[in-house]
């Protein structure tokens, strides 16, 4: 059974928790307190050097690390990832731009409101992203304004990838009150079978 290096607070470890659900694949999950340095140990650093959470650990004692790499992983032959090249290349755009354009924006404010003290650097890194936030949401509201799903009108790990840190934007701040087309695409993610939410394992 694969194991699951998580943390429940964690949007990225959450995209795994959602996939491995929507797949009825079992799986044993390991809680870290990223918080107190859990993924730092040197036990742990071994498993992943990069040192943070989600990891997972395959039947045959690999390990894999970045959440995206994980729903790629799990998702290949199954209807969450489709076969025809154009539209997996598709899908890795999108995973990439909730990387770099999103999650660093988003993801990283969320977590300094929720889960840190404030220090006047860390106010300042957060208006620096706040409109970069902003503009990401921007493009995937473009985007989803003529669509249903992200790829190929049908939902995927595309849309994982980017739900998970979008539906808790608000808890970083982000007023999602003008995203009309993002708001009926949450809706429409949190619809499909065997959705969980992010705080249920
Ligand atoms: N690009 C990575 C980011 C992973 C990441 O930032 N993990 C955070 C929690 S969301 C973490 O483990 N932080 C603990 C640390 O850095 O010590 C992914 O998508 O998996």
């Amino acid at each position: 059974m694969p194991r699951l290096f998580d943390n429940l607070s964690s949007g990225n470890g959450y995209k795994c928790r959602l996939l491995l659900a929507q797949l009825g694949v079992p799986y044993e999950r390991v809680e870290l307190d990223i918080f107190a340095g859990e993924s730092r140990t040197p036990d742990y650093l071994a498993k992943n050097p990069n040192g943070k959470i989600p990891l997972l650990e395959l039947d045959d004692g690999r390990y894999l690390a970045e959440s995206n790499a994980i729903l790629w992983w799990l998702a290949e032959g199954t209807p969450f990832l489709p076969e025809e090249r154009f539209r997996r290349a598709e899908v890795l755009q999108w995973m990439f731009f909730e990387q770099y354009s999103h999650e660093p924006n988003i993801a990283t404010v969320r977590m300094w409101l929720m889960h840190m003290e404030l220090d006047d650097a860390k106010r300042r890194a957060i208006e620096d992203k706040r409109p970069r936030g902003y503009a990401a949401l921007r493009v995937m509201e473009q985007h989803l304004a003529a669509r249903r799903f992200f790829v190929d009108d049908r939902y995927s790990i595309a849309d994982i990838a980017l739900y998970a840190y979008t539906h808790v934007a608000p808890q970083g701040g982000f007023d999602l009150g003008d995203f009309v087309a993002v708001r009926s695409w949450l809706d429409r993610v949190r619809a499909m079978p065997g959705h969980i939410p992010i705080t249920q394992v």
